[in-house]
């Protein structure tokens, strides 16, 4: 397959906000090193989304309900807002997720109308980029593969939090079985 971009690509950057970077709350190590390559993807495509994580104070996920996580990505707190080194100018468009108080949603096809969307623009390709891959990214590529994408993750454009060492290898490879290839930033030129 050939790598270079074409009409019918978008990248799709999921997550890319300050709590995931060091220094937020759900901090991937390293997480703010992806956006050189992120940016990259992003200027050289033709068709540029992002998903955000958009919770509301006493969502389900937060240990306060019994969930896994801290607090993280509240809607319209500095931590929910995106990374600074994310180049906004790019984005066509911007896909809030995890807004209701009782659901989960990892994914940015869920509850969102991302597929539609892209299927509007004429997309048949994407490009995945963002945080965390063990866990918002792999489901989004998962969703996408299942709404028929064929779907590139950039391995230098994502990041994982790995609660346990190998995590962010094995979602890689989950990835992979599902259809998806994965290259670098450096396939688009
Ligand atoms: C994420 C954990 C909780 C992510 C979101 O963006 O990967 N991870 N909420
Ligand atoms: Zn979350």
């Amino acid at each position: 397959m050939a790598l270079s971009p074409k009409s019918d690509d978008a990248l799709l950057v999921v997550d890319p906000q300050v709590d995931f970077c060091p220094g937020g709350t759900l901090a991937v190590p390293g997480g703010d090193a992806i956006f050189p390559a992120v940016n990259r993807a992003a200027e050289r495509l033709p068709v540029v989304v992002a998903s955000r994580d958009w919770h509301p104070a006493d969502h389900v996920s937060f240990q306060a309900r019994g969930g896994p996580w801290p607090v993280h990505c509240q809607a319209g707190t500095p931590g929910a807002e995106f990374y600074p080194a994310l180049d906004r100018s790019r984005l066509d468009h911007v896909f809030s997720k995890g807004t209701d108080p009782d659901q989960e949603a990892y994914s940015a096809f869920q509850g969102t109308g991302l597929a539609d969307w892209l299927r509007g623009r004429g997309v048949h390709r994407l490009f995945v980029a963002g945080l965390a891959t063990d866990y918002c990214v792999l489901a989004s590529v998962l969703d996408a593969r299942g709404e028929g994408f064929e779907v590139v993750v950039l391995e230098d454009a994502i990041g994982a939090v790995e609660v346990k060492p190998g995590d962010g290898r094995r979602a890689v490879e989950d990835m992979q079985r599902a259809g998806a290839t994965v290259g670098q930033s450096g396939v688009l030129g």
